[in-house]
Order: structure tokens, then C-alpha cells, then sequence
């Protein structure tokens, strides 16, 4: 495989200044919609800058951050290409170094979303030893204001707090779904997600209580801010919902020990860097 891009200046690169707390340019509310379609050709195109593999640094200042954009995916290219229209334009605008991996799952056993996560936590450090924050994003969730900033704090965070689906409100409190972001530090303090979520649901609460569990308080956008539209789908075959999720998210106490980022077992079949992304195509087994 040729060398990744890093998205990072070279050895005689010119010593950039720190970007700036609050981005400047930002356009605040966006207009979402997924109604043409969307060549990949055209959002290549229209973003010049992005790097092979999905890799981008502001040409005129140092981030403080370096982000890996985890995506948990199978069979929603439709989808991918919306997400890529509409994202990589944000994430240049808030003004990130940031790379985009999506984590596809091999075969058709049932989906298992965190331990897709958790693969591309780790192979995303794998090519760059610098990331130190990670944004994990359902491919078929868009923000509506990129003044909903694409980078991690000193807690936990949750982006996607305003659905459309759900009214543009949190449907519960200790929602942690869609959209979340966490620290290499605080990744690791919670032991990474779970693998042991088989189908459809309940994985976001066992996050949510893990963080809670360790102390952490998950931060969060304005609501005014943390607005998304998601990309109405009908539910993928190999993803029921998980019957045993709810007896599952009692247990996260005892399970979040020995199940997580230091337990993962995964094979990865294919590492290809496309123009607007990295695809890692993994066999994350099945069931039990
Ligand atoms: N995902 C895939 N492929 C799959 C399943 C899930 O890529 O086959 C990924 C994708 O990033 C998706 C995320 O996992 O955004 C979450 O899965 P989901 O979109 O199925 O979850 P959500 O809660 O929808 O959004 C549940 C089914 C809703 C059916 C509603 C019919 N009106």
C-alpha cells in the first residue's frame, strides 16, 4: 500500500499559527436536503482539497485536534455519498485535521455497530499515531450548522441531539446516539465500546453508562445548534432489533471490564484509500 497521506506539514513546511478558538467563516444554518442525486464524481469535485484517504489540514493554521470521522457501515453507499457532500465542506470550514474511516462490515451476520467503532478507534491510530479525538457518525446523519463543531472537549460528547426523527428534541435524557465524540483519553478510560451488541439498539446506552459509570458528564451543543437531518431509510436487513439489549444495558458495570477496546478480535480484509475517505473492510465475526 503507497504511504498515507499525513494531511500534516513536512519537515520544511513553513510553522503555521494555532487556528483560532472559534472558526472564522462559518455560515451558521445550513439547507440539508437528499432529494437529487449525488455523484461521487461531483463531490470530488467540488473538494479539491480533501487528500486520498479522506485526509484534510487547514492550509493557513495549526489545529490544536487531529480527528478520525468514524463511520459504522454496510451497504449504504446512497447514503455515504450525501454524508460526503455535505460533510467534508463542514469540517474544512471549522477548520480540523481530520480523516474519515469508514469501518465496513464484511458478509451479511447480524450488524454490530460499537465493535465497528471500536475497530476503526484502532485502526484509525494504526495510520496516524496522532489522532487524539475520535467522532463516531452514523453515515445517514447531516448537520444542519456547522456551528456544531466537529471536535472533543474536556467530557465526552454528543452532537446529534436534535433529530428531525425525533421531533428536532433528545427523546430521552441519556441519549447518546447518531453522532458522539470522545477524547483518546477518555476512549480508553472507558474501555472503548462494547462488542457484545448484535443487532439493532441499546450499544448507545451501554456507551452512556459507561461514561457516566467512570464519572464523566456527556457535553453537549445548544439545542438550537445541535440540529440534524437524517436520511429516511427503511430498517436494514441483518439489524433487528436486539431482544437481549435491554437486560444487556442492566450489566454494563460488570461487562465494561472485560468487554471493550481491550478485548476486540476482528480480521481486516481491505484497507483502500478513495479520494474523500479510507475503506476498511472488516470480519468482525458473529454471534454467538
Ligand atoms: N448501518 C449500516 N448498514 C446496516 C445497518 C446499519 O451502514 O445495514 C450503520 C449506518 O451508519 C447507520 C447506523 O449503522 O446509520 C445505525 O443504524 P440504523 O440507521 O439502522 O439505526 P437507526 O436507529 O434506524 O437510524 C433504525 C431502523 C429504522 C427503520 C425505520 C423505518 N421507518
Amino acid at each position: 500500500l503507497p504511504e498515507a497521506p499525513s494531511a500534516r506539514p513536512g519537515p520544511t513546511a513553513p510553522v503555521l499559527p494555532p487556528c483560532p478558538e472559534s472558526p472564522p467563516g462559518l455560515v451558521g444554518r445550513l439547507l440539508i436536503e437528499f432529494t437529487s442525486p449525488m455523484p461521487l464524481e461531483r463531490v470530488q469535485r467540488e473538494n479539491p482539497g480533501v487528500l486520498l484517504g479522506g485526509r484534510y489540514a487547514p492550509p493557513d493554521c495549526m489545529p490544536a485536534q487531529t480527528v478520525a470521522v468514524i463511520i459504522p457501515f454496510r451497504h449504504r453507499e446512497h447514503h455515504l455519498r450525501y454524508w460526503l457532500h455535505y460533510l467534508h465542506p463542514i469540517l474544512r470550514r471549522q477548520r480540523l485535521r481530520y480523516g474519515v474511516y469508514v469501518i465496513n462490515q464484511h458478509g451479511e451476520d447480524t450488524f454490530n455497530r460499537a465493535k465497528l467503532l471500536n475497530v476503526g478507534f484502532l485502526e484509525a491510530l494504526k495510520e496516524d499515531a496522532t489522532y487524539d479525538c475520535f467522532i463516531f457518525s452514523d453515515v445517514d446523519l447531516v448537520p444542519m450548522d456547522d456551528r456544531n463543531l466537529y471536535r472533543c472537549g474536556d467530557q465526552p460528547r454528543h452532537f446529534a441531539i436534535a433529530m428531525d426523527k425525533f421531533g428536532f428534541r433528545l427523546p430521552y435524557a441519556g441519549y447518546f446516539g447518531g453522532v458522539s465524540g470522545l477524547s483518546k483519553a477518555q476512549f480508553l478510560r472507558i474501555n472503548g465500546f462494547p462488542n457484545e451488541y448484535w443487532g439493532w439498539g441499546g450499544e448507545d446506552d451501554d456507551i452512556f453508562n459507561r461514561i457516566s459509570l467512570t464519572g464523566m458528564k456527556i457535553s453537549r451543543p445548544d439545542i438550537r445548534i445541535g440540529r440534524y437531518r437524517m436520511i429516511k431509510h427503511d430498517r436494514d436487513k441483518h439489524n433487528e432489533p436486539n431482544p437481549q439489549r435491554f437486560t444487556k444495558i442492566q450489566n454494563t458495570k460488570l461487562t465494561m471490564k472485560r468487554d471493550g477496546i481491550g478485548s476486540v478480535r476482528y480480521q481486516v480484509l481491505e484497507v483502500s484509500r478513495q479520494p474523500l475517505f479510507t475503506n476498511i473492510t472488516v470480519d468482525i465475526g458473529r454471534p454467538p
